[in-house]
């Protein structure tokens, strides 16, 4: 969105924006009114608001603010603070490697996959390794979708497997080939300890050793997944936060369309 209409609008807002130096907003453009949370792990007291206080001068907020605080247990304090943030970012010069796809909702995807692929897609879906989250993956998968959008279940030209949550690498890839899918489709959520970086790399590696990766489209998503870091690991598509089967729906037929024509 940088440059553009969306700049002409902004500047219309407030003529002090400059999108070259943007800084968070509260009160007035570019005050860098900001609030964050945190945890330290010292006892609930003043001394424990010193530490908070200091800690966010020393991230560049200014005139640093502790606005609520509360012992989580013992030797743990959590922390609500504003402060004033020091720092800019030049707008104009952000770029994000993004999916390369059109997004079409379940009827559009359907007719595309009828009148380019001429038969149903078979997707495998699984939150893997020890990941026990499967609202990401059933909200991809499931009939009933999610916020109004169908799962791949519901429609017509997807066959979609849903295989839950924690699956092993061995029994996701045992389906891939069991049902001869098209794609791949890995939910991961925990990243404590980039556990998500070892497992889907394993995946990888392990279609790598039986001969299937470059046979199958393989996506993965997740709250902390981006493209960017999906392409890096191996994966052909990432999805993030505010996904929806609509996206890597379309993704996978486009892809299919494109590898036929290849
Ligand atoms: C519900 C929940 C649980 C439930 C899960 C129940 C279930 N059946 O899923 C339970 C209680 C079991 C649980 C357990 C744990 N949890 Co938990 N959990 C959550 C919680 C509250 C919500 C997650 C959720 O359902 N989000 C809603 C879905 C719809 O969003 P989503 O997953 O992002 O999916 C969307 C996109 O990411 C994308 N997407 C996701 N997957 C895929 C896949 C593909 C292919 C595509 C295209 C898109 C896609 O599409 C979805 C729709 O837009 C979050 C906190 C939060 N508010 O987010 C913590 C959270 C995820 N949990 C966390 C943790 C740490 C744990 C535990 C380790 C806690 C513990 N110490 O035991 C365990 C892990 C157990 C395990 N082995 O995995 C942390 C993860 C931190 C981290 N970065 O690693 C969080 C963030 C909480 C926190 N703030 O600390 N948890």
């Amino acid at each position: 969105m940088s440059g553009g209409l969306y700049s002409m609008e902004a500047k219309t807002f407030d003529t002090n924006l400059d999108l070259r130096k943007i800084r968070p907003y509260g009160d007035t453009m570019n005050d860098g009114k900001t609030q964050l949370s945190f945890t330290l792990p010292v006892p609930c007291g003043e001394e424990a608001i010193e530490a908070a206080k200091q800690l966010m001068k020393k991230m560049g907020f200014e005139n640093p603010q502790v606005v609520f605080y509360k012992e989580l247990t013992e030797g743990f304090t959590f922390f609500n603070c504003y402060g004033t943030c020091t720092y800019d970012v030049d707008f104009t010069q952000i770029q994000v490697p993004k999916v390369d796809s059109s997004v079409m909702d379940m009827h559009q995807c359907d007719e595309f996959i009828k009148e380019h692929i001429g038969r149903k897609i078979i997707v495998v879906g699984a939150s893997t390794g020890t990941d026990a989250h499967t609202v990401g993956i059933d909200a991809i998968m499931n009939m009933k979708g999610y916020a109004g959008h169908y799962g791949l279940e519901r429609y017509e030209m997807f066959e979609a497997f849903n295989m839950g949550s924690q699956v092993t690498n061995e029994e996701f890839i045992a389906k891939a080939i069991e049902t001869n899918a098209d794609a791949l489709l890995v939910s991961q959520t925990v990243t404590q300890k980039d556990v998500h970086i070892r497992n889907l790399v394993e995946l990888v590696e392990m279609l790598e050793g039986e001969n299937l990766r470059d046979k199958i489209i393989l996506c993965c998503g997740g709250p902390r997944i981006s493209h960017e870091l999906a392409k890096e690991l191996g994966y052909d598509a990432g999805f993030g936060m505010n996904s929806y089967a609509d996206n890597v729906a379309s993704y996978i037929a486009e892809e299919l369309l494109r590898r036929k024509s290849l």
